[in-house]
């Protein structure tokens, strides 16, 4: 186990160059909008393929929220995309121990994988609604503290508020 080092870069995560790409996904996987969208988009049809078979074999009913699970990264510069499924934000139910195992699992599939790199997106910030500050908080409190073999995080932030809220939080 080596410290992990925690980077911030405002961006599209599909330009990214790591071993491993998160997915923000919904159960289903088989895609949607934001980021899910960009990463099929770019990434190609052999994503898809992958996440048919995972439906097919082991995830007929969804992957649960707060799981995640890895595919081919098809046509995107990196070896794997790791799919997880954020909690849609409920502001009556404290739902941020789902949303923190979406970075723990990433981060224990990217492991099993042997993933040196991995970029993650703001997950459930965007159309799962959770406000940013507070999914910044989480995403990089669990990212700090998960035991794992994995050297650098880059949390790509796709505009500049929460580019700026993430960096906020982490100082
Ligand atoms: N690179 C990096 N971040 C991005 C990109 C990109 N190319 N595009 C958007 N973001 P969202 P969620 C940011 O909505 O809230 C999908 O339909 C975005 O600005 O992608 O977990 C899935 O299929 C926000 O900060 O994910 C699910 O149904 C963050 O990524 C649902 O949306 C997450 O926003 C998941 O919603």
């Amino acid at each position: 186990m080596t410290t992990i080092t925690i980077k911030l870069v405002q961006g599209d995560i599909t330009d990214q160059s790591v071993d491993a790409i998160v997915n923000a996904a919904n159960s289903s996987l088989l895609g949607g909008g934001g980021v899910d969208g960009a990463i099929h988009r770019r990434g190609g049809p052999a994503i898809l393929d992958d996440c048919r078979r995972l439906r097919a074999s082991h995830y007929g009913k969804g992957l649960p929220t707060g799981r995640a699970v890895a595919t081919t990264a098809g046509a995107l510069d990196a070896h794997w995309v790791i799919h997880t499924v954020g909690p849609v934000y409920s502001p009556t139910e404290d739902r941020s121990a789902l949303l923190a195992s979406c970075y723990r699992e990433s981060l224990r599939v990217a492991d099993e994988l042997g993933a040196r790199t991995i970029a993650f997106p703001a997950v459930s910030a965007g159309i799962y609604g959770w406000p940013v500050a507070d999914a910044a908080r989480i995403a990089l409190h669990t990212v700090r503290t998960t035991p794992t073999n994995v050297e650098e995080a880059r949390f790509v932030l796709f505009d500049q508020h929460t580019y700026d809220t993430f960096e906020t939080q982490l100082r």
